[in-house]
């Protein structure tokens, strides 16, 4: 369901398959897998996911004309097909942002275009403040800073008021005494010793994201949670880091917005984003002189949605 006339299929650029893929051991515990896709001697574009946890996706490729571009995309670690799988060891936002490193080294590329929504604009201004002269662009969708204050929106009240019927069965896996710190809660269940409890609060935690993802809730994107290989390494990963306070501090992003103030970037995010409220969209839109917020009136929170799918096509052809 959608207010837009068109399709997801008539935003984007076709399918495509990769023209390479690989595995880049980066520590002695991680290996991670990366693809190339569209043009080997085009503009070289890295590609961040989301969650933490969530994995690369082939239909991140088309969002990238792919005569124009050069799409770099990875599986950070613990996800996707980079290995050991859910792993929380050495899994910390610094090594992600040496890990991009070493893949623009690895692929020789001097400066990239970044491209990232949710926490992958996170991590990707992260990776911008660490690594300015890296950057020729963002492009970045569904703004998320990680702070306490998102992260309580979302996972402990907030998103709730909006999404009581979704909350219900993610509160609810909580026992009473443990329902006010629902992070804590769930990070001590999704790493217990024991499969099966592991298993049942990542279906909860996923569920709950899922379901709060669109506009129009999409009962194929639900399905998602139902694939619990899947859903252990998405909320076990998104539960470290967020237990952990993203191994920064709380409003780094906002405190070092100095450094990347020259980079050219582009905003996209969804007015009623529950997931990632626009609020911190505007945030950093103010602190950023050089980027344009496209505020879209009648998206959420997911780059599937067709209004963001448009915005962020629209960005990539122009950069
Ligand atoms: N996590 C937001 C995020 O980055 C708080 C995210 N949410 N869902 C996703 O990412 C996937 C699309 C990767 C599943």
């Amino acid at each position: 369901m959608s207010l837009s006339s068109e399709t997801i299929d008539e935003v984007l650029y076709p399918k495509i398959e990769p023209y390479a893929t690989g595995m880049l051991p980066v520590s002695d515990r991680h290996t991670i897998a990366w693809e190339c896709a569209g043009n080997p001697d085009g503009t070289p574009v890295i590609v961040i996911h989301g969650g933490p946890g969530g994995g690369s996706q082939p239909s991140y490729r088309r969002y990238f004309d792919p005569q124009k571009w050069n799409i770099i995309q990875f599986d950070q670690r613990g996800c996707g097909k980079s290995t050991p799988y859910a792993d929380l060891e050495e899994n910390d936002t610094m090594s992600l942002v040496s890990d991009i490193e070493a893949l623009r080294l690895h692929f020789k590329v001097e400066t990239w275009h970044v491209f990232g929504g949710s926490w992958g604009s996170t991590l990707s201004m992260i990776y911008g403040i660490t690594h300015p002269e890296r950057v020729r662009s963002f492009i970045l969708r569904g703004i998320f800073m990680c702070r306490k204050s998102e992260l309580h929106w979302f996972y402990q009240e907030g998103a709730s008021h909006v999404f009581p019927d979704a909350f219900e069965p993610y509160f609810n896996h909580i026992p009473k005494d443990e329902q006010s710190a629902l992070i804590p809660a769930y990070y001590k269940r999704l790493t217990s010793e024991d499969v099966e409890i592991r298993r049942a609060a990542a279906k909860e935690w996923t569920r709950w994201e899922m379901a709060t993802s669109r506009l129009f809730p999409d009962p194929e994107y639900l399905d998602k949670a139902e694939d619990l290989d899947f859903a252990v390494a998405f909320a076990r990963i998104e539960c470290h880091y967020f237990i952990n306070g993203i191994f920064v501090e709380d409003g780094f992003i906002l405190n070092h917005t100095k450094s990347i103030e020259k980079i050219p970037t582009v905003i996209v995010q969804g007015r009623y984003d529950m997931v990632c409220p626009v609020k911190s969209a505007w945030e950093l839109h103010k602190r950023l002189p050089n980027s344009t917020l496209h505020i879209i009136p009648d998206a959420g929170h997911s780059m599937g949605e067709v209004p963001i799918a448009k915005a962020l096509v629209e960005a990539t052809d122009l950069a």
